[in-house]
């Protein structure tokens, strides 16, 4: 039977009243959080969110005269997801920014727990240097700076030099674990010839006695040159996936697993002519173009995206990818990371027109 309207106001407020007494006492109901708590799909990834080149580079050389690379430590703009607004995020986890470093100049050198990744967009001849050793920067070319390894970098070139940056702070965070110090010389000393690690331990071969250290990737340059060799000889032999086109994931050659527990990089290649079909996953990504040009769509937003520019994709949206030329994409997410905690899961269209709004 109902009740009358002022008794259920009365119990309301002593509901209320309740509610508030508890929360005095530093508890909460459960039954007003479940479903923020514990939802029943992601909610939580952030919005599609796509930043074009020009403005980018403008905006990053605009950077470079208000700001120089020693004073700022590193001279970055953040690609700051509208979702999470004041929070830095590119997703719910990961973080992404365009770094650019100007001839001459030196970003000092530190080291903490996020394991940083890079994709050079633009400019020849800046270095990293990790773990006493460089590797001179190309475009395209993919480097990573494992966890608490100490990294600088400095431009010998004439010209600026750009990049993308993806970061897994918001994993530590979450986990509350970082820990940072300075390296005592702005560039750390540098006890091996430029490059070396990719040819000792890239080739398939590894010196005798050779000892993984965990969870340190002994190489940390993936030129771009060889990705595209890679990518050719797929391409060469090997079906194209309806939805992902035609995608290579960067690893430890030493391992076969990707050089980070926690994110997954790749390149991707759509030939020329791919309409690929809708697809989602639960890692949310970061992608810019490394060449070519093409259209993006995530759920009811479309996107013709060109060289440099870089575009999120959230977790769980359904999305999908066309190339009237050939189009090369590098995504990172935090998929690795995901599987190893058997969270992962995506899903493909079951018909062509799933997941694209009418
Ligand atoms: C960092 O160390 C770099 O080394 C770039 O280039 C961006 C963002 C947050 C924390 C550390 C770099 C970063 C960063």
């Amino acid at each position: 039977m109902s009740q009358p309207a002022a008794v259920i106001a009365a119990e309301r407020g002593s509901a209320d009243e309740f509610t508030k007494k508890l929360a005095d006492d530093n508890l909460q109901p459960l039954w007003h959080i479940m479903g923020r708590i514990a939802a029943h799909s992601p909610t939580r990834g952030g919005a599609p969110i796509h930043w074009q080149w020009p403005l980018l580079r403008g905006h990053a050389m605009k950077a470079a005269e208000v700001i120089t690379t020693e004073e700022a430590e590193r001279r970055v703009l953040v690609l700051e997801n509208p979702s999470f607004a004041g929070e830095g995020r590119a997703t719910n986890s990961l973080y992404a920014g365009v770094q650019i470093i100007l001839p001459g100049e030196v970003a000092p050198s530190h080291k903490h727990t996020a394991s940083a990744l890079r994709l050079v967009m633009e400019g020849t001849g800046a270095y990293t240097a990790v773990d006493g050793e460089r590797v001179i920067m190309s475009p395209g070319d993919f480097i990573v700076t494992p966890s608490s390894t100490f990294h600088d970098h400095g431009n010998r070139a004439d010209a600026p030099v750009l990049w993308l940056d993806g970061l897994d702070v918001f994993v530590v965070n979450l986990l509350n674990a970082p820990f940072g110090e300075e390296h005592p010389q702005s560039s750390q000393p540098i006890t091996q010839p430029d490059g070396n690690s990719l040819k000792r331990f890239g080739q398939g071969l590894l010196p005798y006695g050779f000892a993984r250290q965990e969870p340190r990737s002994p190489v940390f340059w993936w030129p771009y040159s060889r990705t595209c060799e890679a990518l050719a000889a797929m391409r060469a032999t090997d079906p194209i996936d309806p939805s992902l086109g035609l995608r290579m994931d960067f690893v430890d050659p030493t391992s076969g697993r990707s050089p980070f527990k926690t994110m997954t990089a790749s390149m991707s290649l759509f030939p020329a002519g791919f309409r690929g079909a809708a697809y989602r996953s639960v890692s949310g990504a970061v992608m810019t173009v490394v060449e070519g040009q093409g259209t993006v769509r995530v759920g009811d937003t479309e996107w013709t995206v060109g060289k440099n520019d870089v575009f999120v994709v959230p977790s769980w949206n359904w999305h999908s990818f066309s190339a009237d030329e050939d189009l090369t994409i590098f995504s990172f997410s935090d998929e690795v990371l995901q599987r190893h905690l058997g969270f992962w899961r995506d899903e493909r269209a079951s018909s062509p027109t799933q997941g694209v709004a009418t």
